[in-house]
């Protein structure tokens, strides 16, 4: 079995990358999934300035998955746009870096910044921070969500991708596709982010379980993992010829090979990479390896996309 993926010019040697926002804030944590079974790595979201974030507690787990309002803590983009200076881009796992402005000024200001850079990597903009009191996320506004990407691509000359919110009807997702189909510089898109502002409570104490929006918060792990498919499946058979990075609910070999059966070229791992560490992450690879070698698989190419309709 080979579990190497090419797309958009860089190479994997598996499709595992962590989500952005996990175990990817500080230089130690990168250098720490540099070093893991992952194929490749991507950064916490940037803004212009860094961040604290949100009060904790921001984070909390559950049986069944996570939620949180961490409010974009983050180190600024210059800090991540330096790692990413150094980075031994020839002979490393390839890097993504997510980029998350306050406004629309702020990401044309980043974009500018990462192209003058000119450097190897994947932009993934995040139109989809479910965290931040007073701003609504821009995956849900679509006429802004064209606006930006009409901006932000005379800006930035290469290929990037973006980071959806889930959607759970197939007009809006039939929107959201006519807004990327009208962007020809859209390479990639991932799917999902968080499920926005859920509400998670500890029976016992009889309340919320983070602080931020009195305990509302992005849920994920395995509550997610429908809607997650659902979202890879639509844009996916929507737009050919781009790629879509599946993210959501994945803590096996079994979540992950169900996201490439739905159409993910590769795919992010989130809670679980939180919960567990980076160990999982060469947990998952190889229980995909064994999947594929069950069924018969060789390659990523044998299965994906095929998901079979009733
Ligand atoms: O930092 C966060 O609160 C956060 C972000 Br930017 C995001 O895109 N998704 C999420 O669940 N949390």
């Amino acid at each position: 079995v080979d579990l190497a993926v090419a797309w958009l010019g860089i190479q994997m040697d598996n499709p595992l990358i962590n989500a952005s926002g996990v175990m990817c804030r500080t230089v130690e944590e990168l250098e720490a999934l540099r070093h893991s079974a992952a194929g490749a790595l991507i950064t916490k979201s940037c803004t212009l300035e860094p961040r604290k974030g949100n009060p904790e507690p921001r984070y909390a787990s559950t049986a069944l998955g996570s939620i949180n309002s961490m409010g974009l803590p983050n180190a600024g983009y210059r800090y991540y746009l330096d790692y990413a200076r150094r980075y031994d881009h020839e002979h490393g796992k390839p890097l993504l870096m997510s980029v998350s402005g306050m406004s629309l000024e702020d990401n044309l200001e980043m974009m500018a910044a990462f192209d003058e850079a000119a450097l190897p990597v994947l932009v993934e903009l995040n139109l989809s921070c479910p965290n931040l009191p007073g701003k609504p996320q821009i995956g849900y506004d679509f006429e802004a969500s064209a606006r930006l990407l009409a901006e932000v691509s005379k800006v930035y000359r290469r290929p990037f991708g973006v980071k959806l919110p889930p959607y759970f009807d197939p007009v809006h997702f039939g929107e959201m596709a006519d807004v990327l189909d009208g962007c020809p510089s859209i390479g990639f898109v991932t799917c999902i982010n968080s499920i926005g502002n859920g509400l998670v409570i500890d029976l016992e104490r009889e309340s919320v379980v983070i602080r931020p929006k009195d305990g509302l918060g992005g849920i994920g792990g395995d509550y997610v993992l429908p809607t997650a498919l659902a979202n890879v499946r639509e844009f996916a058979r929507r737009l050919p010829g781009r790629h879509v990075i599946g993210c959501g609910g994945i803590r096996s070999g079994r979540e992950a090979f169900m996201h490439i059966l739905a159409g993910a070229t590769v795919v992010q791992v989130g809670t679980c990479l939180y919960e567990e560490g980076p160990a999982c992450l060469a947990r998952i690879r190889d229980e995909l390896v064994y999947l594929m070698q069950d069924k018969g698989y060789r390659t990523l190419t044998d299965f994906r996309g095929r998901l079979r309709t009733l």
